[in-house]
């Protein structure tokens, strides 16, 4: 992907699931209109899940994901029924693929989605095999085990891919082009103050993912849009005419910010604003509520998606911990993981800590708190957690 392209958490992700053989790559590549994943007729083809970015006419942004079939066995295929797990809890539309007769693990896999409401729609594909009367009696029998009905598909004849597209349209998840990053804070007209540190963690001549996406949602909204670094606030406060309706500060230096911001203005933070658009704000603010009841033996887990080698002044690993510390003192356990790898045995933390999470999609940060939930962990995010320890809580606008 380039750096001209949507990312990749923002795109609609499509997964393909199935047992294997039943035509998955296949359906990958009609859907895509372009070979872009592996076929052949050996069963367990493909391995590992595959993340294709792509424009679909009609979808737009979309990432494909291509799996390995969950009926696969053995130790390795044990280890490839896991990753095609992570696959499902970065899906948001599923498509349950059947190349010959349904069965049992189709529908625990189709239920799987409609318990965790994500859309799924089943296609009966390799519909060029079969003469009128089979169809029919394999449509009957899916229609009696899903209590719905297939879409008909033959990636061999390029048949039934128009159709699934329009459903894939249909089905998307109610509220996937309505979230916004700034929701309320910001509406057409308003001058928003952006405070960026450029530190050692921003790759040299590039802004973060956060801050990008940010501007380009606040120039959409026909926003004035002004930025500056935390030395130069002051300055940049007394250019202008009036004060900034908003402040949208890096959390790290909230503070410094919160000090210098006018009382016109409302004031939040990228990972603040990040926390209601990919994860669960009210879970979040709630959570770190609950800091108070921490003492020297709490162990806290630090989540960051970016798996940057760790840098001196490292948000996540050096200025949250030394803060906890300052706070708890220093017997505290911290742990920390990066990308993907979430610890399973949640119960033992006291408390998670994510970061703004802009590389994950919201389904698959959602996901995450939800396990927390069911934990009875506490979970909340960087901007957040910073806010409480600082004391500026109140001060801050969380949507
Ligand atoms: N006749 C017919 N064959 C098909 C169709 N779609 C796929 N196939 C064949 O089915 C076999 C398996 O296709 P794949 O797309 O590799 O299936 P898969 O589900 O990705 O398989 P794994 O990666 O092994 O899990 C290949 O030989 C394909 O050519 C179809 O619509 N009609
Ligand atoms: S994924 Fe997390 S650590 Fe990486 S840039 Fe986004 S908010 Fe920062
Ligand atoms: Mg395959």
């Amino acid at each position: 992907m380039s750096l001209n392209d949507t990312p990749r958490a923002e795109r609609i992700s499509i997964g393909i699931f199935g047992k294997r053989n039943s035509g998955k790559s296949s359906l990958i590549n009609a859907l895509a209109g372009q070979d872009i994943a592996i076929v052949s007729q050996h069963a367990g083809t493909t391995a590992d899940p595959v993340y294709k970015s792509i424009e679909i006419q009609g979808l737009g942004p979309c990432v494909l994901i291509d799996t390995a079939g969950y009926d696969d066995s053995g130790d390795l295929g044990e280890l490839r029924v896991s990753k095609t797990k992570d696959a499902a809890a970065k899906t948001d539309i599923a498509l349950i693929v059947i190349g010959d007769d349904a069965a049992d693990e189709d529908l625990d896999w189709y239920n799987y989605f409609k318990n965790k409401k994500i859309p799924v729609l089943v296609v009966l594909n390799k519909i060029d095999l079969y003469d009128r009367n089979e169809l029919k009696d394999k449509v009957k029998r899916i229609k009696d085990k899903f209590d719905a009905n297939p879409i008909l598909a033959s990636c061999k004849d390029k048949k039934g891919i128009n159709t699934l597209l329009n459903d894939i349209a249909g089905n998307l998840p109610e509220d996937f082009n309505e979230r916004t990053i700034t929701n309320n804070l910001a509406k057409e007209g308003d001058v928003v103050l952006l405070v960026m540190p450029q530190d050692i963690q921003a790759p040299k001549g590039r802004l973060i993912l956060p801050q990008v996406q940010t501007i380009r949602e606040l120039l959409d909204k026909k926003c004035v849009v002004v930025s500056c670094t935390a030395d130069t606030l002051k300055q940049t406060l007394d250019t202008l005419k009036n004060p900034p309706s908003l402040i949208i500060t890096d959390s790290q230096v909230f503070k410094t910010v919160y000090e210098l911001t006018p009382k016109e203005s409302k004031l939040t933070s990228f990972s603040v604003l990040f926390a209601g658009y990919k994860g669960d704000i009210k879970y979040f603010s709630e959570s770190a509520a609950l800091l108070d009841s921490l003492n020297e033996n709490a162990k806290i887990l630090i989540a960051e998606a970016c798996t940057h080698v760790p840098m001196e002044e490292d948000i996540g690993r050096v200025k949250i911990p030394n803060m906890l510390r300052k706070r708890f003192g220093d017997k505290i356990t911290i742990t920390n993981v990066t990308g993907c790898d979430f610890p399973e045995d949640l119960e033992t933390y006291d408390l998670i800590i994510h970061c703004g999470a802009c590389m994950f999609n919201r389904r698959y940060v959602l996901q995450r708190v939800e396990k927390a939930k069911q934990k009875k962990v506490p979970m909340t995010n960087y901007g957040i957690v910073i806010a409480y320890l600082t004391g500026i809580q109140d001060k801050i606008s969380m949507e």
